[in-house]
């Protein structure tokens, strides 16, 4: 069913089955009450959950940039392939195995997009005009993350459970949706309609033979076996026998209203899938596309599995399914799930796969293998990375340049997490997480040398609710593990003149050679959660603990007698004659630092006080939080000399 409107479809009839007239719903009082629970409503028999797939995503992304049509054929490349491939860009038999020369051999008048990148040494990404030259830019998906949300937010307005799937991709429990709507047309569901309010486990009453005229399927509703078989390959309109049944027409109907909200505010068209779980939606959504939905009724998901194998379901691709094809010997041209499912008991598909497997298969192969939607994701780690041909970064200053683009990469992605956080804790799943923030306490840095050999080099950093500050850390810090990994991981002296590496880093970093490398990344992770005002609130790892890491900055800093332990990234420091020397030749930051914050003086006022005037905040331990301060002080003041 289309967003566009350009067509009406014929309308199906809504046939209901005269059959059934005599016998109960299937369904319970108590069934209805769990669909208005959305812990509970993903478990049903009643459940309907959708999956909204974006069409060829960063080609519309791009052709919407461009002010383009859905009629051109745009298409997003990264380098020379393609990435993603628009409809009108599919009519030429453009593929995404394609190149930037064979699509245009396909297709003269292709609109080649190429996605926006960071340009080396640069924190921020943009398009470019022409091609981005591989070397000297790295691809930022920073726009389509952009507009994912953007479309997120759309979806989100309307419903009370969804999970981001991927970028393009949103799983949304239409459960209270329904039941609303349920109970708006059929006065006959709602609680004081029961005869015995106790007794919750009585079946719902039967369907009305007439359904309200307002209630219209919407999409493309799969038949089962029954009604395709009948009247000589006369396909009959899909029959709606009970309350499920009922769900998926409102389903549909809410399924297009999403999806027409999120063409008519963002221009974005999508296919979807309508089912009983998560595995069958998403079947369903990739079923017909472009800008359709697919409905499967549960009286229809055994014929629409027909379509599939079993090694196309979520989570059964790759080894594992094969494995299963293979232990339970599916016959070739047979298909996997219509043989499983008749050839296997529930004992005897545990017995053959082991009880939780057996389990799991069992409930895929009839599609009701129910799957919790999650609502958030914990996030681990964020990687930002580049390739390199082996000639690019020859000296230190380039691989500077790196660090500053990986660095904004990262920056970007917090800001992200931090909006999808603050997205989240505005929905009334999650009041409870209001306000909270993800920070990174580790970064990583991973070096992988031209003779293959991968290295990584780790540190504890800062935490600042300030993402500015991060990226700072991120770059600063950065810079300090590479030079820790050249000067303890590769012969740099041997590089330039058998120079000792601390001399070495106080050179113009143009002129320090280093070792060829053939990828560079920069990973944050050991995430925790910070509240609204820099106060640590939990940890999922507790080794962190913020006495020790102030210590250990001063046991670095005192560990390095008469030498500068953390060199500058750049641009170049001055020459170290230049700066005070304490009596042992150590630069004397603590001399400086205390003249910038005389520290007497602030501790003083923040005893008094228990405020802190740099923060904005009350503060419990006045010397604890003035040793913070000395630490951060003294951090900065270190990676800066
Ligand atoms: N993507 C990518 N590289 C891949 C696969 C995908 O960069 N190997 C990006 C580009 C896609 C986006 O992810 O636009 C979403 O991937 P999909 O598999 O959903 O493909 P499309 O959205 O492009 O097409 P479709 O309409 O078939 O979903
Ligand atoms: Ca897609």
């Amino acid at each position: 069913m289309s967003v566009k409107q350009e067509t009406r479809p014929l309308t199906i009839p809504l046939v209901t089955n005269p059959e059934v007239a005599t016998t109960l719903s299937k369904f319970t009082f108590q069934n209805l009450d769990d669909l208005n629970d959305p812990k509970k409503a993903y478990l049903l028999p009643l459940a309907t959950i959708a999956l909204i797939d974006l069409n060829a995503f960063f080609a519309q992304v791009e052709q919407i940039r461009l002010n383009l049509t859905d009629q051109d054929p745009v298409v997003c490349a990264q380098w020379n392939s393609v990435v993603a491939v628009s409809y009108a860009s599919r009519k030429f038999g453009i593929t995404r195995m394609d190149t930037i020369a064979s699509c245009k051999s396909k297709c003269p008048n292709v609109i080649i997009a190429h996605a926006a990148v960071y340009k080396k040494g640069e924190s921020h990404w943009a398009y470019v005009e022409g091609l981005p030259a591989i070397n000297k830019h790295k691809v930022s998906l920073d726009p389509y993350r952009r507009e994912s949300r953007k479309i997120l937010r759309v979806i989100g307005k309307s419903f009370d459970l969804t999970e981001k799937a991927s970028v393009d991709e949103c799983y949304i429990d239409l459960g209270r949706e329904i039941y609303k709507r349920l109970i708006d047309l059929f006065p006959q569901l709602s609680r004081g309609s029961r005869d015995n309010p106790e007794n919750s486990y009585a079946n719902l009453p039967l369907i009305p033979p007439a359904l309200p005229l307002n209630l219209k399927w919407e999409g493309e509703i799969i038949n089962t076996e029954k009604e395709k078989s009948e009247d000589n390959d006369i396909v009959s309109p899909p029959v709606i026998e009970d309350w499920d049944d009922i769900c998926f027409i409102i389903g549909s109907q809410i399924l297009l209203e999403v999806r027409k909200d999120i063409f008519e505010e963002l221009g974005y068209t999508t296919s979807a899938g309508l089912a009983r779980t998560k595995q069958v939606a998403k079947l369903a959504a990739g079923f017909k596309k472009p800008d359709a939905q697919t409905i499967i009724r549960n009286s229809a998901i055994n014929s629409f599995l027909t379509n599939f194998e079993l090694t196309d379901v979520t989570g059964m691709g790759g080894k594992l399914g094969e494995s299963i094809i293979n232990k339970v010997n599916v016959p070739p041209q047979i298909n996997s799930i219509s043989f499983i499912r008749e050839n296997f008991s529930d004992a005897s598909i545990k017995e053959k796969l082991g009880g939780e497997l057996g389990l799991k298969v069992y409930n895929i192969v009839r599609g009701i293998n129910a799957i919790e939607l999650q609502s958030t994701i914990e996030v681990k780690s964020m990687t930002s990375t580049k390739n390199f041909t082996s000639f690019v970064i020859s000296n230190l200053f380039d691989a500077y340049d790196w660090l500053k683009v990986f660095a904004g990469d990262l920056h970007n992605r917090l800001i992200d997490l931090d909006n999808e956080n603050m997205e989240l804790s505005s929905t009334e799943l999650s009041n409870k997480s209001k306000g909270i923030m993800k920070r990174p306490k580790t970064l990583t840095l991973g070096v992988l040398s031209k003779n293959g050999t991968r290295q990584t080099r780790q540190m504890q950093i800062p935490i600042h609710k300030d993402l500015d500050k991060m990226k700072d850390i991120f770059f600063e810090n950065g810079c300090v593990l590479l030079r820790e990994f050249l000067e303890f991981n590769t012969h740099i002296s041997l590089l330039n003149n058998r120079t000792p590496a601390k001399e070495i880093f106080i050179w113009d970093p143009k002129k320090v050679k280093i070792m060829e490398l053939i990828n560079m990344s920069l990973t944050i992770s050991k995430f925790v959660l910070v509240e609204d005002r820099f106060t640590l609130l939990k940890t999922t790892d507790t080794s962190f603990n913020k006495e020790e890491h102030i210590a250990k900055l001063f046991r670095d800093y005192e560990q390095a007698p008469g030498t500068i332990k953390y060199s500058s990234p750049p641009p170049p420091p001055p020459p170290p004659a230049q700066k005070k020397r304490s009596k042992n030749g150590q630069l004397d930051i603590f001399e400086s630092l205390k003249k910038k914050s005389k520290p007497g003086d602030f501790l003083e006022e923040l005893i008094k006080t228990k405020k802190c005037l740099r923060c904005k905040l009350s503060v419990d331990d006045p010397v604890e939080h003035n040793d913070y301060h000395i630490a951060m002080d003294l951090s900065n003041k270190l990676n800066n000399h």
